[in-house]
């Protein structure tokens, strides 16, 4: 297992970063080079290093790591949506021409970032509301451009980097966190303050892609108030349904809903002031302030190291912990939820990334006892066999097909064990460890599973299986 599982990340290696899956996703996606770091630690921390930098050479201005970085020498035709749609460079708003990559434009220039973090990027800094319409164009002036998307993912990036530090902290490693250090700073300033609508103390995401979760029945009401861009979405042609089963993905439905939130955002020069009275989708996601809130615990070890002051990252982690347990913890169902800013609502349904606070190791007992309950119940239970699935076995609209909206995912297991075991849950997260090894001895290092059989379903060799298989094989039980 444990070479398959290198074969994988080494044929996903591009040179200067991995892609989560050469068919589906041929770029490089933010929180997948996080956890894709936590594997290559074990076999190849070299590239482990090369592509968290690769990732955050794309860092805008303004701190935010965008979701994917694009690889120039792929074509428009390869993912959708390609860089230009995210940089409106489309003709006429139309279908892409395979040369958008190309056209897009980008001054190219150096800028320096919050927290003394340099990125080179076209200028889309917070507040700017570029002629361009969004779309970083980043580079050390020595390779090709990347344009980037102009939204983010969840930040796993400080785990990942402390990961791979803290199994082999020699001096190029250090030498390697001292680069990384101001622009993970700069990252969690840009969640913490720009994405702070709800003036709570939590982040808010602008678009399901955000979560990581895209399709997850957390953002179904939100998404519902949300205009639909049928007409856009008929002008493209969506890639993802030619390569897997339009079943097990997103509906056009949900696409023309995601079209018309990013198309909101990037006509906005993807401005953050004011989203409050403009943007269409504004959620506070339980999973992603609680990586926020991992994010500063891994920064206070990184900067103790850097030679900073770990002090404040510490307070940081503790306050999005209390504002996460006050804000978004529903009693009556024992988990967390997703909440609207625009409305005041907390979400109902029971999704797994309401159970990700666990990481959070100083999240009030009661809570922990609850989500530990809620985990071991017949909705998420860890049967023998199955590890979590990303929503609640005993709803009616569980779908074990169907993306986020039941089947099971290794990096989300990956952390509730990480979850479980900062609590002392030794028996369940060893459980846990297992049924992920049954299922990828079984079935493969697929992308996601189907909850009842374990079959692979998605793309058959996706790197974030197999990094975090590395992972798991290196970590026995004590
Ligand atoms: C949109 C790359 C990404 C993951 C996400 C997953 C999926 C993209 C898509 O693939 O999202 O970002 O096209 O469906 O939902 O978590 O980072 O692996």
């Amino acid at each position: 297992m444990w070479r398959g599982a290198a074969a994988i990340l080494a044929a996903n290696w591009t040179g200067s970063h991995t892609v989560p899956s050469r068919t589906l996703y041929p770029h490089q996606w933010s929180w997948d080079a996080g956890f894709i770091s936590v594997g290559l630690a074990h076999v190849a921390p070299e590239r482990a290093w090369r592509d968290l930098r690769s990732l955050f050479e794309a860092q805008w201005p303004d701190g935010r790591v965008p979701h994917i970085v694009f690889d120039p020498g792929v074509t428009e035709r390869d993912y959708f949506p390609g860089p230009s749609f995210w940089t409106g460079n489309a003709p006429n708003g139309g279908p892409p021409s395979p040369n958008g990559a190309d056209t897009a434009s980008g001054n190219g220039g150096a800028a320096t970032g919050p927290g003394g973090a340099t990125a080179n990027g076209n200028g889309n800094g917070a507040g700017t509301a570029s002629g361009n319409g969004g779309g970083a164009a980043s580079g050390n002036g020595a390779g090709p451009v990347r344009l980037s998307s102009g939204i983010v993912q969840p930040p796993v990036h400080a785990v990942g980097a402390w990961e791979v530090y803290r199994r082999r902290p020699d001096e190029a490693a250090t030498e390697e966190l001292r680069w990384l250090y101001p622009r993970l700073v700069a990252q969690q300033e840009y969640l913490a303050t720009a994405r702070d609508v709800g003036g709570a103390g939590l982040a808010a995401i602008v678009h399901p892609w955000e979560s990581g979760l895209d399709n997850s029945p957390a953002w179904d009401e939100a998404l519902a108030a949300v205009p639909a861009a049928v007409e856009v979405l008929r002008r493209y042609a969506r890639r993802d349904n030619q390569v897997v089963s339009s079943n097990h993905r997103p509906t056009d439905d949900d696409y023309a809903r995601y079209l018309s939130i990013a198309l909101s955002y990037r006509d906005a020069g993807y401005r953050d002031a004011d989203l409050a009275d403009r943007h269409p989708f504004l959620v506070e996601c339980p999973g992603f302030n609680a990586l926020r809130g991992a994010a500063e615990l891994a920064l206070a070890r990184i900067a103790e190291v850097v030679g900073a002051d770990p002090a404040p990252h510490r307070e940081r982690a503790g306050a999005i912990t209390r504002c996460l347990a006050e804000r978004l913890f529903d009693p009556t169902t024992g988990m967390f939820h997703a909440l609207d800013v625009r409305t005041g609502r907390r979400n109902q349904a029971r999704c797994v990334n309401g159970l990700l606070p666990l990481v959070l190791p100083e999240l009030p007992a009661g809570q922990v006892d609850s989500l530990v309950d809620v985990l071991d119940s017949a909705r998420f239970g860890v049967t023998a066999r199955m590890p979590v699935p990303s929503y609640d076995r005993c709803a009616a609209d569980f779908d074990p097909y169907r993306y986020w909206r039941g089947p099971v995912w290794f990096n989300i297991n990956w952390l509730l064990r990480a979850g479980l075991r900062t609590h002392g849950r030794d028996e369940l997260a060893d459980r846990l460890r297992s049924a992920l090894l049954d299922l990828v001895r079984d079935s493969g290092f697929y992308e996601y599973f189907h909850p009842g059989s374990g079959a692979g379903i998605g793309s058959p060799a996706f790197s974030w299986t197999a990094a975090l298989t590395l992972d798991l094989l290196a970590d026995p039980p004590d």
